[in-house]
């Protein structure tokens, strides 16, 4: 049996500790100089910045390896309730710099930096962002592994290792172009790929790649493997060490004799290229469902391969399947692995040949569901059709838990028939379609929101009925960030000051941030504030002019609005205020306007032309500013290509204005506002999403807020007329005038006009003008603050001390107390 083993001392007991044993990190015969020599078989001196970051990889991964077969070794020895997050997408970032925080490892490195002097931002530039993931969703998982690795809470992460992640946009004359992000070209240090634990999925069809599509041919049974492939999560302070455990499909080793035999050597291999296929590309949709079928398969092989998986670890150390709800928790991260309830079905069914009470019992108590969006276009429902040829017994498996549950839901409503049919896992029509959302609700044991307005008008609006039926299944966990990513790392000088003021207890109890409240009338400290945000925002100039050519001016004030480009989310609204200041100094150039720049960034789905059309409008915008010398110096517009997690770490740090600026009722949570937050950028924005809760933290009169309520949308649906305001509010109807008129499109007329069809002809449906006038008049009351460094100050430093509620590890105890059941389960190395 494992003993108990000591409390991390000093920096030698850390590494000792970590199973660093007696060999050093750096030095003659250090892990760093080996890997350099013996990795390449090459002379150290002959490495270059890759292989200098793989080296350093290598050395970290050394340094936390014998911790991490600790950690599942003590999963297995003490055999506690684990939580498994199956989620299609990860969006990491790189991890090199986080886990050498994590890992309490700066010391070390930076010695190693000093000595060798490697330039350490050329060098960290070398890791290729893991960006296996959209937006929101994907980094929301990322944030909660971090979080409950720090927790040592046992926890696992269960994705796809797709070969490219979300693609990379570059701009090319104003317009998206997106390229492909072969993120693996170079090995990558991180993962280690186990195929002795690979899973077989079997299918009730098989593909064949013709032309670049997947073709499917139905009554031809095959099978897929799933090989594992894991990445360390490192909790702070290096103590647990989890996995995130992604699937990479291969085909199994059989060829098709028949072919063989018949000479055709070659087309008997290339059957095998279809499945191969499976895993090779994230799909780039963050907010539309658009039914590929390539999609569904990836979505199956997910939750086959992870059920399979986890199924076996908790038989090894469990006799009765009685006990699966008691020792498993399983959270579907939207409705993306819902085919978790019919599946897990199967095995208690057809495996463990349970009987289907017992069965259902079981998988809805171990099952869990959070819902991200109320959009309607961006809930999944899958075609019948889909389920019988790839997975049949599934289907039998979902009639018969409709039949039951609609059996049920009769009793209750009796005579409602209307209600059944909206309730109904499978939606009638030319095409049946089964209601991905409605099955993993009535699958599971709980269906939570992300923000308490969105867990709100879920219950009462979306999925009224369901929630009507079963009241003690929703409930709302409000999102959260990991402040190890997002501010100790991303932030180092406000991190100092922090540290400097009130200890770094912080770190792992963002609660804390509360004793910095009295700090916010304090002269000494509103200025080490001003001075920490000034340094972030000439770290930020200096790596954009390093890395772009592109030049801002960190005197100015930053103004972000940073995410995935969608209507609801409003960018032609900050177009429109933008347009409205350049339109106002056109009028007067003597105006006393406050010197800004305007940062964006974001990707479009390549399929979502008018957002494409919005990252147009936004560069010629910025174009035309920039041509125009009666504004320079004092109007910029940046869009900075290629938004992703290392680009938000370095300009979120940086950003003086956070705009959040949604049509209230439409964005679930967000978690930009919050990072924005504890960085000390104050938000401009509509009472939507987590915001709503930021500011009731740190004090609505330390917002900005405007605009209709989610209430006012929704009773204005029927009556709203952009036309109104266009006729009655001259700024307003000038700044439309000057889109319509090409003022921004001088070579390409005509260019914008879907843009001003959207917000005129056909009725402005995401309420942009209803808007402007209230969003232009928070945005004086700002401005007139940054005028006043020290009131600024104090109400950044309010924000800040108000933000310790959206630690992603005050989420996760959440989820861990109210839907897992999940424990603390720490790490004990047996002594040798
Ligand atoms: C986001 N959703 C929400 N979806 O928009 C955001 N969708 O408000 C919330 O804060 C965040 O989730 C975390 O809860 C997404 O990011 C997707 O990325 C997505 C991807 C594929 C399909 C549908």
């Amino acid at each position: 049996p494992a003993r108990e083993t000591e409390e991390s001392g000093s920096l030698a007991d850390l590494l000792r500790q970590y199973g660093c044993g007696p060999i050093p990190f750096t030095g003659e015969d250090g892990l760093y100089e080996r890997h350099l020599i013996f990795d390449n078989v090459s002379a150290p001196q002959a490495a270059g910045c890759r292989e200098r970051f793989e080296a350093a990889s290598r050395s970290v991964r050394d340094v936390l390896s014998q911790r991490w077969v600790a950690t599942e070794a003590t999963y297995g020895l003490k055999n506690p309730k684990r939580v498994y997050y199956l989620s299609m997408e990860f969006l990491i970032g790189r991890s090199l710099s986080n886990n050498i925080t994590n890992l309490l490892l700066d010391p070390v490195v930076k010695q190693l930096v000093e000595k060798k002097k490697i330039d350490p931002i050329e060098f960290l530039e070398q890791e290729p962002d893991a960006g296996l993931g959209n937006g929101g969703l994907g980094r929301l998982a990322a944030c909660f592994l971090d979080s409950m690795a720090t927790m040592q809470l046992p926890a696992m992460g269960y994705g796809l290792r797709y070969e490219y992640g979300i693609f990379r946009q570059s701009i090319k004359d104003g317009w998206q172009v997106e390229q492909p992000d072969n993120w693996l070209r170079r090995p990558d240090p991180w993962e280690v790929e186990r195929f002795s634990e690979a899973v077989e999925v079997k299918l009730n069809a098989s593909f064949e790649l013709s032309g670049g599509s997947l073709r499917v041919i139905p009554g031809q049974p095959s099978s897929l493997l799933g090989i594992p492939f894991d990445r360390p999560i490192v909790g702070f302070g290096g103590k647990t060490i989890n996995t995130l455990r992604l699937w990479s499909t291969a085909v199994p080793n059989y060829f098709d004799f028949a072919k063989f035999s018949g000479g055709d050597f070659v087309a008997a291999l290339a059957g095998t290229l279809g499945g191969e296929s499976l895993t090779r590309v994230l799909y780039p949709d963050d907010s539309t469902s658009l039914g590929q079928g390539l999609r569904f398969m990836q979505e199956y092989f997910l939750v086959a391969c992870s059920l399979a998986d986890l199924v076996r670890r908790f038989r090894q150390s469990n006799a009765d399947w009685n006990n699966l709800p008691a020792k498993v928790a399983i959270q579907m991260n939207d409705t993306h692995p819902s085919l978790a309830v019919p599946e897990l079905m199967r095995i208690l069914l057809d495996e463990a040949q349970l009987e289907w009470d017992q069965a259902w019992d079981l998988t809805q108590r171990t099952l869990a569901y959070t819902n991200h969006t109320l959009l309607p276009e961006a809930l999944e429902k899958w075609p019948v059709a889909w389920f019988e040829i790839l997975r049949p017994r599934l289907l039998e498996i979902i009639y018969e838990i409709n039949r039951r549950f609609l059996d049920e839901a009769r009793k209750r409503f009796p005579g409602d028939e209307e209600r059944i049919v909206r309730m109904s896992l499978v939606e009638e029509g030319e095409a049946r379609k089964i209601r991905m959302a409605n099955m993993a609700i009535v699958g599971s044991h709980s269906t939570n929101g992300v923000a308490a307005i969105h867990s709100n008008l879920l219950r009462t609006i979306t999925v009224r009925d369901l929630a009507e039926m079963f009241p003690e299944r929703f409930n709302n966990k409000t999102n959260g960030v990991t402040p190890r990513r997002w501010l100790r790392l991303a932030n180092p000088a406000l991190s100092r000051i922090i540290t400097e003021a009130i200890g770094d207890g912080w770190i792992t109890d963002l609660g804390q941030l509360r004793k910095l409240q009295p700090l916010a009338e304090d002269r000494s400290f509103q200025e080490a504030f001003l001075r920490a945000k000034g340094e972030a925002k000439s770290a930020f100039a200096d790596w954009l002019k390093a890395t772009t050519g592109q030049e801002v001016d960190p005197e100015t004030l930053f103004d972000c609005q940073v995410k995935r480009i969608h209507e609801y989310r409003r960018q032609l609204l900050n177009v429109l205020r933008i347009i409205v200041l350049y339109h106002r100094l056109r009028d007067d150039p003597g105006l006393d306007l406050l010197p800004r720049t305007f940062f964006f960034a974001g990707k479009a789905a390549p399929a979502y032309r008018l957002a494409k059309l919005i990252i147009k409008l936004i560069n010629n915008l910025a174009g035309t500013i920039d041509g125009d010398p009666a504004v320079a110096g004092r109007l910029k517009v940046v869009f900075l290509p290629d938004y992703c997690v290392s680009l938000a770490e370095r300009l979120i740090s940086a950003s003086d204005v956070s705009n959040q600026i949604s049509t209230a009722g439409y964005e679930a949570s967000g978690t930009s506002n919050m990072k924005f937050m504890m960085n000390g950028a104050l938000t401009l924005g509509t009472r939507d999403g987590a915001t709503i809760e930021m500011a009731e933290e740190a004090g609505e009169e330390n917002f900005f807020f405007f605009g209709l309520t989610a209430d006012h949308v929704v009773g204005s649906r029927g009556w709203y007329d952009p036309w109104w305001h266009y006729e009655n509010e001259p700024e307003t109807r000038a700044a439309l005038d000057l889109i319509a008129s090409d003022a921004f499109s001088r070579y390409e007329p005509g260019v914008f006009m879907p843009i001003c069809e959207a917000l005129m002809k056909t009725g402005d449906f995401y309420r942009h003008l209803a808007d402007l006038a209230s969003y232009l008049e928070a945005d004086r009351r700002l401005c007139e603050l940054y005028r006043n460094p020290q009131g600024w100050a104090r109400m950044a430093i309010l924000n800040i001390a108000g933000s310790g509620k959206f630690s992603s590890d005050r989420t996760i105890a959440e989820y861990a107390a109210d839907i897992w059941g999940v424990k603390p389960c720490p790490v004990s190395i047996p002594k040798k």
